[in-house]
Protein backbone atom coordinates (compact mmCIF):
# COMPACT_ATOMS: atom_id res chain seq x y z
CA UNK A 1 0.00 0.00 0.00
CA UNK A 2 1.08 3.63 -0.53
CA UNK A 3 1.86 5.82 2.15
CA UNK A 4 -0.94 6.64 4.69
CA UNK A 5 -3.22 9.73 3.97
CA UNK A 6 -3.67 11.51 7.08
CA UNK A 7 -7.03 11.74 8.51
CA UNK A 8 -7.71 14.18 11.25
CA UNK A 9 -11.10 14.15 13.48
CA UNK A 10 -11.69 17.14 15.74
CA UNK A 11 -14.17 16.58 18.62
CA UNK A 12 -13.28 12.45 17.86
CA UNK A 13 -14.71 12.13 21.73
CA UNK A 14 -18.28 12.88 20.37
CA UNK A 15 -20.89 10.74 19.26
CA UNK A 16 -20.22 11.81 15.36
CA UNK A 17 -16.29 11.03 15.90
CA UNK A 18 -17.20 8.06 17.65
CA UNK A 19 -18.65 6.35 14.62
CA UNK A 20 -16.83 8.65 11.72
CA UNK A 21 -13.67 6.59 12.92
CA UNK A 22 -14.19 3.46 12.63
CA UNK A 23 -15.71 4.02 9.31
CA UNK A 24 -12.99 5.89 7.93
CA UNK A 25 -10.16 3.21 9.64
CA UNK A 26 -12.16 0.28 7.55
CA UNK A 27 -11.40 1.94 4.50
CA UNK A 28 -15.09 3.65 3.76
CA UNK A 29 -13.76 6.99 2.59
CA UNK A 30 -10.37 6.04 0.99
CA UNK A 31 -10.97 2.85 -0.57
CA UNK A 32 -9.75 -1.18 0.55
CA UNK A 33 -5.74 -0.29 -0.58
CA UNK A 34 -4.95 2.65 0.79
CA UNK A 35 -4.33 3.21 4.44
CA UNK A 36 -4.79 5.92 6.79
CA UNK A 37 -3.08 7.23 9.96
CA UNK A 38 -6.27 9.12 12.23
CA UNK A 39 -5.70 11.70 14.69
CA UNK A 40 -8.00 11.83 16.70
CA UNK A 41 -8.25 15.74 18.67
CA UNK A 42 -10.36 16.25 21.85
CA UNK A 43 -10.30 18.58 24.45
CA UNK A 44 -7.87 18.88 27.20
CA UNK A 45 -9.68 17.14 30.36
CA UNK A 46 -9.36 13.83 31.82
CA UNK A 47 -12.31 12.64 31.42
CA UNK A 48 -12.08 13.21 27.31
CA UNK A 49 -8.65 11.74 27.29
CA UNK A 50 -9.70 8.21 28.83
CA UNK A 51 -12.90 8.44 26.19
CA UNK A 52 -10.49 9.14 23.49
CA UNK A 53 -8.07 6.29 24.84
CA UNK A 54 -11.15 3.80 24.38
CA UNK A 55 -11.28 4.93 21.45
CA UNK A 56 -7.78 3.98 20.49
CA UNK A 57 -7.82 0.61 22.27
CA UNK A 58 -11.12 -0.14 20.14
CA UNK A 59 -10.04 0.44 17.03
CA UNK A 60 -6.68 -1.37 17.87
CA UNK A 61 -8.92 -4.13 18.70
CA UNK A 62 -10.66 -3.81 15.04
CA UNK A 63 -7.39 -4.87 13.59
CA UNK A 64 -8.33 -2.95 10.26
CA UNK A 65 -5.93 -3.44 7.70
CA UNK A 66 -6.34 -0.17 6.38
CA UNK A 67 -5.60 1.43 9.50
CA UNK A 68 -1.64 2.41 9.49
CA UNK A 69 -1.79 4.39 12.99
CA UNK A 70 -3.99 5.93 15.60
CA UNK A 71 -2.80 9.40 17.36
CA UNK A 72 -5.19 10.91 20.09
CA UNK A 73 -4.27 14.13 20.80
CA UNK A 74 -5.53 17.20 22.30
CA UNK A 75 -3.00 19.87 20.76
CA UNK A 76 -3.78 21.31 17.17
CA UNK A 77 -0.44 21.63 16.04
CA UNK A 78 -0.03 17.76 16.17
CA UNK A 79 -3.54 17.51 14.97
CA UNK A 80 -3.04 18.78 11.61
CA UNK A 81 0.30 17.99 11.15
CA UNK A 82 0.82 17.14 7.53
CA UNK A 83 -3.39 16.01 7.36
CA UNK A 84 -4.76 15.15 3.54
CA UNK A 85 -8.21 15.57 5.05
CA UNK A 86 -9.93 17.12 8.22
CA UNK A 87 -13.37 16.66 9.96
CA UNK A 88 -13.98 19.56 11.98
CA UNK A 89 -16.81 18.28 14.36
CA UNK A 90 -15.62 19.33 18.20
CA UNK A 91 -17.55 22.28 18.56
CA UNK A 92 -19.34 23.85 21.84
CA UNK A 93 -23.22 22.88 22.17
CA UNK A 94 -25.38 25.26 23.71
CA UNK A 95 -26.02 24.96 27.09
CA UNK A 96 -28.89 25.92 29.32
CA UNK A 97 -29.42 30.02 29.74
CA UNK A 98 -26.46 30.03 26.83
CA UNK A 99 -27.07 33.21 24.74
CA UNK A 100 -26.72 33.02 20.62
CA UNK A 101 -25.01 35.20 20.75
CA UNK A 102 -21.94 33.70 23.39
CA UNK A 103 -22.56 30.48 21.74
CA UNK A 104 -21.33 31.95 18.58
CA UNK A 105 -18.44 33.54 20.38
CA UNK A 106 -17.34 29.85 21.55
CA UNK A 107 -17.52 28.55 18.44
CA UNK A 108 -15.73 31.52 16.44
CA UNK A 109 -13.18 31.06 19.00
CA UNK A 110 -12.38 27.10 18.12
CA UNK A 111 -13.09 27.79 14.37
CA UNK A 112 -10.62 30.57 14.57
CA UNK A 113 -7.40 28.66 16.14
CA UNK A 114 -8.10 25.42 14.27
CA UNK A 115 -8.12 27.52 11.00
CA UNK A 116 -4.58 28.90 11.81
CA UNK A 117 -3.87 25.85 13.19
CA UNK A 118 -4.30 24.06 9.60
CA UNK A 119 -2.85 27.23 7.73
CA UNK A 120 0.23 26.49 9.50
CA UNK A 121 0.69 22.42 9.77
CA UNK A 122 -1.90 20.64 7.21
CA UNK A 123 -1.00 19.81 3.20
CA UNK A 124 -1.01 22.70 0.93
CA UNK A 125 -4.13 20.39 -0.87
CA UNK A 126 -5.75 19.53 2.78
CA UNK A 127 -9.78 19.15 2.41
CA UNK A 128 -11.40 20.56 5.23
CA UNK A 129 -15.58 19.55 5.71
CA UNK A 130 -16.30 21.56 8.89
CA UNK A 131 -19.41 19.78 10.46
CA UNK A 132 -19.71 21.39 14.19
CA UNK A 133 -22.25 24.11 14.34
CA UNK A 134 -22.72 26.80 13.05
CA UNK A 135 -21.39 25.07 9.99
CA UNK A 136 -21.50 27.76 7.66
CA UNK A 137 -20.22 30.52 9.96
CA UNK A 138 -17.48 28.37 11.60
CA UNK A 139 -16.21 27.59 7.32
CA UNK A 140 -16.21 30.94 6.56
CA UNK A 141 -14.42 31.60 10.05
CA UNK A 142 -11.90 29.10 9.41
CA UNK A 143 -10.98 30.24 5.81
CA UNK A 144 -10.49 33.70 7.46
CA UNK A 145 -7.68 32.18 9.02
CA UNK A 146 -5.76 30.04 6.93
CA UNK A 147 -4.48 33.34 4.68
CA UNK A 148 -1.90 30.82 2.86
CA UNK A 149 -4.35 27.99 1.94
CA UNK A 150 -7.39 28.84 -0.46
CA UNK A 151 -11.36 28.98 0.14
CA UNK A 152 -11.61 26.32 -2.01
CA UNK A 153 -9.94 23.99 0.90
CA UNK A 154 -12.55 24.60 2.87
CA UNK A 155 -16.36 23.09 2.72
CA UNK A 156 -19.50 22.95 5.23
CA UNK A 157 -21.59 20.18 5.49
CA UNK A 158 -25.18 20.10 4.02
CA UNK A 159 -24.97 16.65 3.08
CA UNK A 160 -27.02 15.26 5.88
CA UNK A 161 -29.58 17.76 4.51
CA UNK A 162 -29.70 16.44 0.87
CA UNK A 163 -29.39 12.62 2.11
CA UNK A 164 -32.37 13.16 4.40
CA UNK A 165 -34.36 15.17 1.43
CA UNK A 166 -33.52 12.45 -1.18
CA UNK A 167 -34.70 9.41 1.83
CA UNK A 168 -37.44 11.40 2.50
CA UNK A 169 -38.48 11.66 -1.48
CA UNK A 170 -37.79 8.40 -2.27
CA UNK A 171 -40.01 6.81 -0.30
CA UNK A 172 -42.79 9.27 -1.42
CA UNK A 173 -41.82 8.13 -5.39
CA UNK A 174 -41.65 4.34 -4.33
CA UNK A 175 -38.22 4.36 -5.66
CA UNK A 176 -34.79 3.65 -3.98
CA UNK A 177 -32.25 6.68 -2.59
CA UNK A 178 -29.92 6.01 -5.63
CA UNK A 179 -32.85 6.67 -8.41
CA UNK A 180 -33.04 9.98 -7.40
CA UNK A 181 -30.62 12.44 -9.12
CA UNK A 182 -30.15 16.08 -8.39
CA UNK A 183 -31.16 17.13 -5.40
CA UNK A 184 -30.68 20.51 -4.18
CA UNK A 185 -30.02 22.46 -0.82
CA UNK A 186 -29.66 25.85 -0.83
CA UNK A 187 -28.49 28.28 1.70
CA UNK A 188 -27.54 27.64 5.20
CA UNK A 189 -27.46 24.59 6.89
CA UNK A 190 -30.53 25.85 9.91
CA UNK A 191 -34.01 26.39 9.68
CA UNK A 192 -33.70 28.80 6.82
CA UNK A 193 -32.34 26.16 4.12
CA UNK A 194 -34.04 26.00 0.94
CA UNK A 195 -34.35 21.85 -0.54
CA UNK A 196 -35.27 22.17 -4.07
CA UNK A 197 -36.74 19.49 -5.77
CA UNK A 198 -37.21 21.22 -8.97
CA UNK A 199 -34.68 19.34 -11.05
CA UNK A 200 -34.71 16.24 -8.95
CA UNK A 201 -35.35 13.21 -11.52
CA UNK A 202 -35.48 9.55 -11.42
CA UNK A 203 -35.44 7.33 -14.32
CA UNK A 204 -35.13 10.31 -16.02
CA UNK A 205 -38.03 11.57 -15.29
CA UNK A 206 -39.22 14.77 -13.47
CA UNK A 207 -39.97 14.12 -9.70
CA UNK A 208 -41.78 17.25 -9.77
CA UNK A 209 -43.88 15.78 -12.16
CA UNK A 210 -44.50 12.87 -10.16
CA UNK A 211 -45.12 13.76 -6.92
CA UNK A 212 -47.87 16.26 -5.79
CA UNK A 213 -46.68 19.90 -5.02
CA UNK A 214 -48.89 20.43 -1.82
CA UNK A 215 -46.94 17.73 -0.44
CA UNK A 216 -43.96 18.67 -1.37
CA UNK A 217 -44.89 22.35 -0.17
CA UNK A 218 -46.64 21.24 3.35
CA UNK A 219 -45.23 17.96 4.62
CA UNK A 220 -41.74 17.27 2.82
CA UNK A 221 -39.99 20.83 3.22
CA UNK A 222 -41.06 21.10 6.68
CA UNK A 223 -39.66 17.55 7.75
CA UNK A 224 -36.57 17.77 5.59
CA UNK A 225 -35.74 21.33 7.87
CA UNK A 226 -37.05 19.46 10.78
CA UNK A 227 -35.22 15.68 10.49
CA UNK A 228 -32.53 16.69 13.23
CA UNK A 229 -35.47 17.56 15.81
CA UNK A 230 -37.35 14.45 14.87
CA UNK A 231 -34.63 11.93 14.95
CA UNK A 232 -33.50 14.41 18.60
CA UNK A 233 -36.86 13.35 20.26
CA UNK A 234 -36.72 9.48 18.88
CA UNK A 235 -33.09 9.02 19.59
CA UNK A 236 -32.70 11.68 22.83
CA UNK A 237 -29.90 12.13 21.17
CA UNK A 238 -28.92 13.99 18.15
CA UNK A 239 -28.51 12.33 15.03
CA UNK A 240 -24.70 10.69 14.50
CA UNK A 241 -24.65 7.50 12.48
CA UNK A 242 -26.37 9.53 9.39
CA UNK A 243 -24.16 12.72 10.54
CA UNK A 244 -20.69 10.68 9.79
CA UNK A 245 -21.94 9.10 6.75
CA UNK A 246 -23.22 12.36 5.30
CA UNK A 247 -19.86 13.72 5.81
CA UNK A 248 -18.17 10.54 4.42
CA UNK A 249 -20.22 11.21 1.37
CA UNK A 250 -18.96 14.20 1.08
CA UNK A 251 -15.72 14.20 1.77
CA UNK A 252 -15.32 10.83 -0.98
CA UNK A 253 -17.13 12.94 -3.91
CA UNK A 254 -14.67 15.77 -3.35
CA UNK A 255 -12.21 13.26 -3.57
CA UNK A 256 -13.16 10.86 -5.92
CA UNK A 257 -15.88 13.07 -7.99
CA UNK A 258 -19.42 13.03 -8.67
CA UNK A 259 -21.32 10.50 -10.18
CA UNK A 260 -21.81 11.47 -14.32
CA UNK A 261 -25.34 13.30 -14.40
CA UNK A 262 -25.59 13.82 -10.97
CA UNK A 263 -24.54 16.53 -8.22
CA UNK A 264 -24.28 16.75 -4.89
CA UNK A 265 -24.90 19.96 -2.08
CA UNK A 266 -21.92 21.36 -0.43
CA UNK A 267 -21.48 24.62 1.73
CA UNK A 268 -18.76 26.66 -0.45
CA UNK A 269 -17.50 30.34 -0.65
CA UNK A 270 -20.14 31.44 -2.64
CA UNK A 271 -18.67 33.29 -6.02
CA UNK A 272 -21.66 35.13 -6.52
CA UNK A 273 -23.31 32.67 -8.77
CA UNK A 274 -27.07 32.54 -8.28
CA UNK A 275 -26.89 36.10 -7.20
CA UNK A 276 -25.70 35.05 -3.67
CA UNK A 277 -23.09 37.64 -2.78
CA UNK A 278 -19.76 36.47 -3.08
CA UNK A 279 -17.29 35.59 0.13
CA UNK A 280 -20.26 33.95 2.38
CA UNK A 281 -20.56 30.57 3.03
CA UNK A 282 -23.73 28.84 1.20
CA UNK A 283 -25.16 25.98 0.15
CA UNK A 284 -24.63 25.08 -3.45
CA UNK A 285 -25.35 22.18 -6.16
CA UNK A 286 -21.49 21.12 -6.94
CA UNK A 287 -20.24 18.36 -8.98
CA UNK A 288 -16.42 17.23 -8.23
CA UNK A 289 -14.11 16.60 -10.41
CA UNK A 290 -10.21 15.68 -9.87
CA UNK A 291 -10.06 16.47 -6.11
CA UNK A 292 -12.26 19.94 -7.14
CA UNK A 293 -16.10 21.05 -6.92
CA UNK A 294 -17.56 23.72 -9.26
CA UNK A 295 -20.79 25.15 -8.80
CA UNK A 296 -23.88 24.07 -11.24
CA UNK A 297 -24.37 26.66 -13.48
CA UNK A 298 -27.53 27.88 -15.57
CA UNK A 299 -30.13 26.49 -13.40
CA UNK A 300 -33.62 27.86 -13.77
CA UNK A 301 -34.81 29.76 -10.68
CA UNK A 302 -38.60 31.14 -9.68
CA UNK A 303 -39.01 33.72 -7.63
CA UNK A 304 -40.77 32.04 -4.57
CA UNK A 305 -37.24 29.98 -5.22
CA UNK A 306 -35.25 32.96 -4.92
CA UNK A 307 -37.22 34.50 -1.85
CA UNK A 308 -36.19 31.69 -0.28
CA UNK A 309 -32.92 31.43 -1.15
CA UNK A 310 -32.21 35.34 -0.21
CA UNK A 311 -33.75 34.82 2.64
CA UNK A 312 -31.18 31.98 4.32
CA UNK A 313 -28.73 34.36 2.87
CA UNK A 314 -29.98 36.95 5.12
CA UNK A 315 -29.55 34.41 8.04
CA UNK A 316 -25.72 33.50 7.28
CA UNK A 317 -24.87 37.47 6.23
CA UNK A 318 -26.24 38.31 9.59
CA UNK A 319 -24.21 35.33 11.15
CA UNK A 320 -20.76 35.95 9.62
CA UNK A 321 -21.64 39.78 10.24
CA UNK A 322 -21.82 39.09 14.22
CA UNK A 323 -18.84 36.69 14.26
CA UNK A 324 -16.41 39.74 12.58
CA UNK A 325 -17.69 41.62 15.38
CA UNK A 326 -16.60 39.38 18.04
CA UNK A 327 -13.63 38.38 16.18
CA UNK A 328 -12.98 42.38 16.75
P1 LIG B 1 -20.78 15.68 20.90
O1 LIG B 1 -21.13 16.67 21.97
O2 LIG B 1 -21.09 14.24 21.10
O3 LIG B 1 -19.21 15.77 20.61
C1 LIG B 1 -18.56 16.97 20.42
C2 LIG B 1 -17.12 16.77 20.82
O4 LIG B 1 -16.40 17.95 20.48
C3 LIG B 1 -16.94 16.57 22.33
O5 LIG B 1 -16.17 15.40 22.57
C4 LIG B 1 -16.20 17.83 22.76
O6 LIG B 1 -15.31 17.61 23.84
C5 LIG B 1 -15.45 18.17 21.48
N1 LIG B 1 -14.93 19.53 21.41
C6 LIG B 1 -15.51 20.68 21.82
N2 LIG B 1 -14.68 21.72 21.62
C7 LIG B 1 -13.58 21.22 21.02
C8 LIG B 1 -12.38 21.79 20.56
N3 LIG B 1 -12.13 23.10 20.70
N4 LIG B 1 -11.46 20.98 20.00
C9 LIG B 1 -11.68 19.68 19.87
N5 LIG B 1 -12.79 19.06 20.31
C10 LIG B 1 -13.74 19.83 20.87
O7 LIG B 1 -21.43 16.25 19.57
P2 LIG B 1 -21.77 15.47 18.20
O8 LIG B 1 -23.11 14.87 18.29
O9 LIG B 1 -20.61 14.60 17.85
O10 LIG B 1 -21.90 16.70 17.20
C11 LIG B 1 -20.77 17.47 16.84
C12 LIG B 1 -21.19 18.68 16.06
O11 LIG B 1 -21.84 18.31 14.86
C13 LIG B 1 -22.17 19.61 16.78
O12 LIG B 1 -21.79 20.95 16.55
C14 LIG B 1 -23.48 19.33 16.09
O13 LIG B 1 -24.37 20.40 16.19
C15 LIG B 1 -22.99 19.13 14.67
N6 LIG B 1 -23.89 18.47 13.74
C16 LIG B 1 -23.84 18.88 12.45
C17 LIG B 1 -24.63 18.29 11.48
C18 LIG B 1 -24.58 18.78 10.07
O14 LIG B 1 -25.39 18.30 9.27
N7 LIG B 1 -23.69 19.66 9.68
C19 LIG B 1 -25.58 17.21 11.82
C20 LIG B 1 -25.27 16.51 13.09
C21 LIG B 1 -24.77 17.41 14.20
O15 LIG B 1 -25.88 18.01 14.80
Amino acid sequence: MSKPLVVTITGAAGQIGYALAFRIAAGELFGKNRSVELRLLDLDMEAIVKRLTGLQYELDDCAFDTLAKTVITTDTDEAFKDSDAVFLVGSRPRTQGMERRDLLGANIAIFKTQGKAINDNAKRDVKVLVVGNPVNTNCYIAIQNAPDLTKENFTAMLRLDHNRAIGLLSHKAGCHPRDIKKMTIWGNHSKSQVPDISNCEFHGKKVSGVVDGDWVSNEFIPRVKARGQEILELRGASSAGSAANAAICHMKNWYFGTPEGDWVTMGVMSDGSYGIPEGYVYGFPVVCRDGKYEIVQGLDIDDGLRTEMMRSFEEIKEEADTAKELLG
